[in-house]
């Protein structure tokens, strides 16, 4: 068993729309110039580092933007895919913007995931997310569903599931936590942030994106053995900015991290966990005294990935912003000086991704898998040195240094985007996964 941290391929439209209310850095980055090549180039440094740190890393593809098919469901017509784009360009701006952001490349949201250990039937598990609480997130459920079947094809160890009906907002492995220890069933938490029926304390001034009633029925669908923990988010942690749960809280092995706005009944969760986990497990929780959601919200200390090292130790990969900021600092310190697996902190640059509020953790969905299901995987997205150099080369020819939301209106961006992932299928050896390709 190996976990492989699926990295998203940051998309050649990446930019600062402003799509995103409850996403602090999201909204206070609209409308600034982005650059795609060092947004693909951070996101690719990340998983060399990784891959290098001895831990299983892989890769997912980004979606085609603008998204011609669903401009045209929107009405812009037209007799060519560039037509369509100018047509939305010149009447509905906003809804061009909407279908050009490259958000896939946050792959924590692209599904959620249950290894074949943990599962009654022996097969591993994913539910892909639907995404429905933002549009231009809900467009990348159809694709996303249809490159995981591509690369998870094998039917006797993989069971791709469809997205959720879109009234039950799921939100994928952002909400989700696998905790493990030796000897005992693995533990996986599903936390919400708003129920579609029964009462709940809701944030008053951000929005709840995960809907119990879905953290449900992906648990139902993952049919781990053990019974699934549905802890609810904090509503005050929501209204600090933390729309996902990763944003206040990462777990990993028999080891939780977490801020104390990320859960509302945190006590009841820690109890369940060491009763469950037993000994071995280890937690750190860090109060508003101690680092205030508002600086975990700006730097993302939660949103770090914990990864486990050939050796057994863990080491935490931190975005840099975390080191701009003093309690933050001393609190990744207090980590590493505890008595826990974690032995050290990296921290890395990916800034053009944090600035819409995507972290380390967010541009990776973990998998675990055995080797004969890596396998059997169906393309060639398992991350190695010479992997890293196709893809540097391929970035550097495809990808703009800088682009507006006025450039969003540009023909031969449509043009770009196609090329690129037509050369990137083949890279990976996907086969025809885009609809344009058909
Ligand atoms: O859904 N940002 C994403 C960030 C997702 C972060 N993922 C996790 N926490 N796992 C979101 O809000 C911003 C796009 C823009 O404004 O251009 C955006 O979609």
């Amino acid at each position: 068993m190996r976990e492989y941290n699926f990295d998203g391929i940051v998309g050649n439209t990446h930019n600062y729309g402003g799509l995103s209310p409850g996403n602090v850095a999201s909204m206070t980055h609209e409308g600034m110039a982005s650059s795609p090549r060092a947004a693909a180039l951070e996101g690719l440094g990340k998983m060399r580092f990784v891959h290098d740190l001895g831990v299983g890393q892989a890769v997912l593809p980004p979606q085609l933007r603008p998204d011609p098919t669903a401009l045209r469901r929107l009405g812009f017509a037209g007799a060519t895919d560039r037509d369509v784009v100018a047509r939305a360009a010149r009447e509905g701006d906003h809804w061009l913007r909407l279908c050009s952001s490259a958000s896939a490349m946050w792959t924590a949201n692209a599904a959620t995931v249950a290894p074949s250990a943990d599962a009654a039937d022996g097969c591993c598990h994913l539910v892909v997310a639907n995404l429905s609480t933002l549009f231009h997130r809900a467009l990348e459920a159809e694709t996303t569903a249809a490159i995981l079947r591509r690369i998870f094809a094998d039917p006797a160890r993989f069971v791709v599931h469809a997205p959720l009906a879109p009234q039950l907002s799921d939100e994928g492995a952002a909400n989700h936590t696998r905790l493990h220890a030796p000897g005992r069933e693995a533990v996986h938490i599903y936390a919400w942030g708003r129920r579609l029926w029964g009462d709940a304390p809701a944030p008053r001034r951000f929005p709840a994106r995960q809907a119990r009633e879905a953290s449900e029925a992906v648990a139902r669908l993952h049919a781990a053995r053990a019974a699934p923990l549905l802890p609810q988010q904090h509503p005050d942690g929501i209204d600090a900015g933390a729309f996902h749960t990763d944003v206040l809280a990462v777990g990993s092995g028999a080891f939780l991290m977490l801020h104390e706005l990320a859960f509302l009944d945190r006590a009841a969760l820690l109890a369940e966990l060491r009763a469950r986990l037993g000994d071995a497990f280890r937690c750190v929780a860090a109060t508003q005294a101690e680092l205030p959601a508002a600086d975990a919200v700006a730097a993302y200390p939660f949103n770090s990935q914990l990864l486990t090292l050939p050796g057994g130790e863990m080491a935490i990969l931190a975005p840099a912003e975390c080191r701009e900021r003093p309690a933050v600092v001393r609190f990744l310190e207090r980590v590493v000086a505890e008595d826990n697996p974690v032995a050290a902190v990296h921290y890395r640059d990916v800034r053009q991704s944090m600035n819409n509020g995507g972290g380390p953790a967010c541009l990776r969905l973990r998998i675990v898998l055995t080797d004969e299901e890596a396998g059997a995987l169906g393309a060639n997205v398992l991350f190695t040195p010479a992997l890293h150099a196709t893809l540097v080369a391929w970035v550097e020819r495809h990808y703009r240094d800088r682009l507006t939301a006025a450039d969003l209106a540009d023909p031969a961006l449509l043009d770009e985007s196609m090329t690129a992932l037509d050369e990137l299928t083949r890279i990976l050896r996907l086969g025809n996964v885009y609809s344009f390709q058909a």
